[in-house]
């Protein structure tokens, strides 16, 4: 093992089917760092087979954890986790592949250069996989299509067109060196252990899309934790496509916003963010996110929250230039 800091891998899954053992295999055979793990945080999943962590490959190596209830992608994130575990938390999409060998210790390198820091997006290279990969089979590299594109942050867009445009990309491709984002757009992040506790975990009431890494990198900044994009480090991510049936939950979408917006934002910009969630017709998923916020816990956040930040929004928002329509109420 080594003196190296202990690293824990958590996928987070529900009915990722294959592509979760193609994940883990692919983290198995390209991964040079001594001292890490996978976890499974495997929940309300009816159709994956989770045999092959039983096999001699995954042994010692893999874990599986099990909830019968869905959590929600923070939720099952945080489950897979607990205080003084591991020195390092990565959190992968359970459709994403590793190709350089150093990308962990890269990772590693990376937070212990930046103590003070919330999380770390990698360069993440969006790929498409037509068709189904098949049971127990390697992954077929002539199926493999990688786009051009590729994903380093987000930040608040206040919207443009559709209302589930509320983010855009933050990119600085010149930059060899780790640069200062907003927040991270979900599909891998890399952070310290110490400091994901500290800082609360992931929001467990907000569900999915990727606003639980956004409600986490806005808190931290507020908190004065950056949040960093490191585009020397590459983490191949599948984009998934309304053909392998991934419906656009809005009621999800905009709880998630509209949450974060009550936790952590001015009133003018609680009113601003359900304006204009209600200009798209969807009145009534605006008003079920609403009651969803109501039910839960977002004032007795709020006033934790306020007292110990060091920003407040204005100083975010203008950090990083976001976009917001210029009329509210
Ligand atoms: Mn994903």
């Amino acid at each position: 093992m080594g003196t190296e800091k202990h690293a824990k891998i958590i996928l987070a899954c529900a009915n990722e089917g294959e592509w979760l053992r193609l994940t883990v295999e692919s983290i198995l055979e390209n991964t040079d760092y001594p001292s890490f793990e996978v976890v499974i945080s495997a929940n309300g999943d009816e159709h994956t087979d989770f045999s092959f962590v039983k096999l001699a490959g995954c042994r010692g190596r893999v874990s599986l954890r099990e909830s019968t209830d869905f959590l929600g992608i923070g939720g099952a994130r945080n489950a897979g986790v607990e205080p003084g575990d591991a020195e390092y938390y990565i959190f992968l999409d359970a459709h994403c592949l590793v190709e350089d060998r150093s990308w962990l210790r890269r990772a590693v390198a990376c937070l212990d250069a930046h103590p003070g820091i919330s999380m770390v997006q990698p360069e993440v290279q969006e790929f498409t996989y037509p068709g189904s990969p098949a049971p127990r089979e390697p992954i077929d590299p002539s199926r493999l299509r990688r786009l051009l594109h590729c994903e380093y942050s987000v930040r608040w867009a206040w919207p443009y067109g559709e209302p589930y445009l509320l983010t855009e990309p933050m990119t600085r491709l010149a930059a060899p060196e780790p640069w200062e984002a907003m927040a991270g757009a979900g599909m891998a992040s890399f952070m310290r252990a110490e400091t994901f506790h500290r800082l609360g975990r992931f929001d467990v009431e907000v569900h999915g899309w990727f606003h639980e890494t956004m409600d986490y990198c806005v808190r931290a900044w507020l908190l004065g934790f950056p949040m960093l994009s490191d585009p020397s480090i590459r983490v191949l991510h599948l984009r998934k496509t309304e053909a392998v049936k991934y419906p656009r939950n809005y009621v999800s979408m905009f709880h998630g916003l509209l949450r974060t917006a009550y936790k952590y934002l001015s009133p003018r910009r609680m009113d601003l963010a359900e304006v204009l969630l209600r200009r798209h017709g969807r009145d009534s998923e605006v008003d079920q996110a609403l009651e969803l916020v109501e039910r839960g816990n977002w004032l007795a956040e709020r006033s934790a929250h306020a007292k110990a930040r060091l920003h407040d929004d204005d100083w975010l928002f203008a950090k990083f230039g976001v976009y917001e329509e210029p009329f509210a109420g």
